[in-house]
């Protein structure tokens, strides 16, 4: 095999974000581009001689030709083993289950998640450690060092590998193994949840409809929820994985799976509407008739758990990151167990999932997940809920109805504020900063504030500290309005607005989630002083 080195510049901004590097799918085409960051990346973790990776993607335009690219990459520079996707596919939690069942170095999973995807949308890159987990700040910080300070790249010259036939395939002198997408993930799952009486449900005449949004979860939920679980064929919609995810947002959430919705709220429901993302971590779980909120699902899912095989002898505690409701606070209390606060993005669980001192997970933007991968992992949690349903034999209003009245309930919505010029949105989260020192005891809309800082995380395991995670005001009355950016964008800034009010158990439960929330928006829409910094105070996306 004839080794190639290429002289390269190093690139401006190549920085991970939220959840890896996304940019313009055609930032990523520019010559050298990706690249830079794969050689980074390899440069970061001490070279890559030796080494073993797994290799997968969404099935986004460009992936095929991404994966190409890391596997010429990887051979070039020495890599033993790579372990790919059927024809470039594997899902965010299947490629964490597969680093962690062979002990691989790492892995490089191609997407960006619930961004569009097309020539003229987004891609990304995320690399994740051999705990299977996305890679933890400390080594992304060593990645984007190592973007500012690279001259070279090693790629083969070789012709493209048929990624189409399961099997190995030499590649110079590292193997390339090509494994089906789907069989160990499902492996995986048949060990922690009882399938037969997930099977027995759906042959008493459950109904679901599991909307896979033209991405990556169609395969996996056909073979499982279909040819094993046995749910009548049809229950898996939009199951083929598209290069453009059929020109939608494949973001599970009732404004871009509005078809799901729809049919949910109609006469004709199924008993559970579900949908996944482009990379199959995130999840939707609508009841009919009731969305539930990923906040309530977690705590949810956190008090029935122990329903599942799985969970059986209870779960050691939960985490949830900072903007998500404390919904799943009042389980773990009720429970007896630790919960955590973590901030923004699935790499901080990581060191709690590892040391044993949480078992389930969540985030607010429809991310669950448990200690079985180290992923938020969508078709994990809509089989939870199956298994929950099938022993609990009610219908998820019922249940999610259940929930508050004996926990109280977290009223829970998030603004976003799209493509905001940058210099406005960072002018007005300055702006608030400065103010918060001064905001404690100042009345807003009514609500008194209790208290306003910024978030920062002590890692408890190792010690390490993320600073600046988002600013959040406490307000008399159970309340709470929480400012961050975003970091997964492409175009101009996001400013995300999360707001929160509780309402203890034995009160009012049956409001409607925008009524309930109408003073802490109206109080943080005055403190941030919204409408001058960006000049509009409409969000673009509720959830
Ligand atoms: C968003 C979500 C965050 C999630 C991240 C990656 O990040 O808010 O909760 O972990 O996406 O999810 P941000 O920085 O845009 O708010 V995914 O499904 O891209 O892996
Ligand atoms: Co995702």
């Amino acid at each position: 095999m004839k080794v190639e080195t290429v002289r390269t510049a190093t690139i401006n901004g190549q920085k991970p974000g939220t959840s890896g590097l996304r940019k313009k799918t055609r930032v990523f085409m520019e010559p050298g581009y990706l690249e830079n960051f794969i050689q980074a990346t390899f440069n970061a973790i001490g070279g890559a001689q030796d080494k073993t990776f797994v290799v997968g993607g969404d099935g986004r335009y460009f992936n095929r030709e991404a994966i190409q690219t890391i596997l010429k990459m990887a051979a070039a520079n020495g890599a033993r083993q790579v372990i790919v996707g059927q024809n470039s596919i594997l899902s965010t939690p299947a490629a964490s289950h597969l680093i962690r069942l062979n002990g691989t170095d790492g892995g490089f999973i191609l997407s960006a998640s619930h961004n569009p995807g097309g020539i003229d949308e987004d891609f990304g890159v995320k690399f994740n450690a051999e705990n299977g987990g996305p890679a933890p700040e400390k080594l992304t910080s060593k990645m984007f060092d190592a973007t500012t300070t690279i001259d070279h790249y090693k790629i083969a010259e070789a012709g493209d590998v048929d990624l189409s036939t399961l099997g190995e395939t030499p590649l110079g002198e590292m193997t390339i193994q090509i494994v089906d997408p789907v069989e160990s993930y499902k492996a995986l799952m048949e060990t922690l949840f009882d399938f037969d009486a997930i099977r027995a449900l759906f042959a008493s005449g459950f109904t679901m409809r599991f909307d896979a949004m033209h991405a990556v979860t169609g395969p996996y939920a056909t073979e499982i929820l279909e040819n094993t679980l046995e749910a009548p064929s049809g229950t898996v919609v939009n199951g083929t994985p598209l290069e453009d995810f059929g020109k939608g947002h494949p973001d599970p959430n009732p404004i871009w799976a509005k078809s799901l919705m729809d049919l949910m709220m109609s006469n004709q429901a199924p008993d559970l509407g579900a949908a996944s993302d482009g990379d199959g971590d995130r999840n939707m779980i609508v009841g009919r008739g009731l969305y539930v909120t990923p906040s309530d699902s977690l705590a949810i899912l956190a008090a029935n758990a122990h329903l599942a095989p799985a969970f059986k002898d209870g779960i050691a505690g939960i985490a949830r990151s900072m903007p998500t409701s404390a919904a799943s606070d009042r389980v773990a209390e009720k429970l007896g167990i630790e919960s955590f606060e973590t901030p923004t993005g699935w790499k901080f669980f990581g060191n709690l999932l590892d040391a044993g001192r949480v078992t389930i997970c969540g985030e607010e933007s429809a991310g669950t997940g448990a200690n079985h991968v180290r992923e938020k992992d969508g078709l994990w949690a809509v089989l939870l809920w199956l298994n929950i349903l099938a022993v609990r034999k009610e219908s998820v209003a019922d249940i999610v109805t259940n929930h508050w009245h004996r926990f109280g309930r977290n009223y829970y919505s998030r603004l976003d504020f799209e493509d905001v010029p940058s210099d406005q949105a960072n002018a007005m989260i300055d702006s608030i900063r400065a103010k918060l020192t001064d905001l404690a005891g100042q009345e807003h809309a009514g609500l008194t504030v209790v208290s306003a800082d910024e978030f920062s995380y002590l890692d408890p395991v190792d010690g390490s500290l993320s600073e600046n995670q988002g600013l959040r005001i406490a307000f008399s009355g159970g309340a709470r309005a929480v400012f961050r950016l975003s970091g997964t964008g492409t175009q101009g800034a996001t400013i995300r607005l999360y707001l929160e009010q509780a309402v203890e158990q034995g009160g009012d439960t049956q409001q409607n989630t925008q009524d309930a929330l109408k003073d802490v928006l109206q109080a943080a829409l005055e403190i941030s002083e919204m409408e001058t910094f960006i000049g509009r105070t409409q969000p673009d996306v509720t959830t």
